[in-house]
């Protein structure tokens, strides 16, 4: 006899809401961030779970699975073998080597293009209508890496490029205005990472511009203090890797955030990577970094015009001057 006594079908799938689809490839601290922070948030009806560590996947998988009693209800299931993620709406890549304290991005790069000529092949082959969000290091090759590989048009191949530094911009700021750090809308972009580029100019809270209301208000300049939040972000890698050995929780949140806007369809601004020739005068070949692009159910519907200094252009160009030349090397 069946547990239920069944009194009507669970009737066709609304035309509405379709079932959802997450496949995470990478089941470190990275991917399980993103993974339990996606679950908390009921962002989809199944997850997925990649590594090529067959013991350690399937450990992680039982330790979500048995928080059920907690958590909407998603399907999660875990393999080895790519075909699990069979009709993903988005696959968020995070397998790789890595970071060791003190290296740079740049210095994982062949060891993770290695990786990625594993992984986004089969992940085109099983879901060709995905959008893959990548985001081990370092992002921005390894998106345009992930693009060549899979042959995917570019709006459906994103980096999460400087959302993340873009977060912790915004953290700090608040935190020097003691305000709310929703309420800061600032953007950092280009390069994640070492070269990234701070927009001053257009940082706003509450809609006041913060720049020119601390010159109308004859506010010292406190072009040191700026200049140091600058630094602090692009040290705060290093330093939660110095200190913890691995970043997590707010690469999961970002990377969730991501994932909500593009799945339901938010139309979003956030900046992340995406292929930028052609924009700002980048023109010496395909080169992702980060911009602020808009997000949605397509994957990048635009990348917003935002006035840029001609100091902050310049070092845009430099920035994919210097992914170039990297990816000039890799022969892909
Ligand atoms: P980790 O904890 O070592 O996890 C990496 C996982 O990848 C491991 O579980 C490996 O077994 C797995 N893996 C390795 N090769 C394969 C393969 N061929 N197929 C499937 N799985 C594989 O690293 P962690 O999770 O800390 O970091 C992952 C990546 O994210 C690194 O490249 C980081 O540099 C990068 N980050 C990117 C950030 C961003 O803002 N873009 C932020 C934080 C970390």
């Amino acid at each position: 006899e069946a547990f239920f006594r069944p009194i009507a079908s669970a009737g066709p799938p609304s035309p509405t809401k379709r079932h959802t689809k997450i496949s995470v490839i990478g089941a470190g601290n990275v991917g399980m961030a993103i993974a339990q922070t996606i679950l908390t948030q009921d962002l989809a009806d199944e997850l997925v779970l990649v590594d090529a560590k067959a013991d350690k996947l399937r450990g992680e998988m039982l330790d979500l699975q048995h928080a059920a009693a907690f958590l909407p209800r998603t399907k999660i299931h875990a393999s080895v073998d790519y075909a699990v993620t069979v009709g993903s709406d988005l696959c968020i890549v995070t397998a790789g080597a890595r970071q060791i304290p003190g290296e740079s991005r740049l210095n994982l790069l062949q060891r993770n293009v290695a990786l990625f000529r594993n992984i986004i092949p089969p992940l085109a082959k099983y879901s060709p209508e995905t959008i893959l969000l990548i985001v081990s290091n370092p992002v921005d090759v390894l998106t345009y890496v992930s693009w060549k590989l899979s042959r995917f048009p570019s709006n459906r191949v994103i980096g999460s490029g400087t959302n993340l530094d873009s977060s912790r911009f915004r953290f700090l700021i608040a935190d020097h205005l003691d305000v709310n750090a929703q309420d800061v809308q600032a953007y950092m972009i280009g390069e994640h990472g070492d070269s990234s580029v701070a927009l001053w100019s257009s940082i706003s809270v509450g809609g006041v511009p913060v720049l020119s209301f601390l010159e109308k208000q004859q506010i010292r300049y406190e072009k040191e203090t700026l200049e140091n939040i600058h630094k602090q972000v692009v040290n705060s890698a290093y330093e939660v890797i110095s200190l913890k050995g691995y970043t997590s929780w707010a690469i999961g949140y970002s990377a969730a955030n991501l994932a909500r806007s593009l799945l339901r369809n938010q139309r979003k601004i956030h900046p992340v990577s995406v292929l930028a020739k052609g924009l700002y005068g980048i023109d010496g070949g395909e080169v992702f970094l980060s911009l602020p692009a808009q997000l949605g159910r397509g994957g990048v519907l635009g990348v917003t015009n935002v006035p840029l200094t001609d100091e902050e252009a310049q070092k845009l160009r430099d920035s994919a001057k210097t992914i170039l030349e990297v990816q000039s090397q890799l022969g892909i």
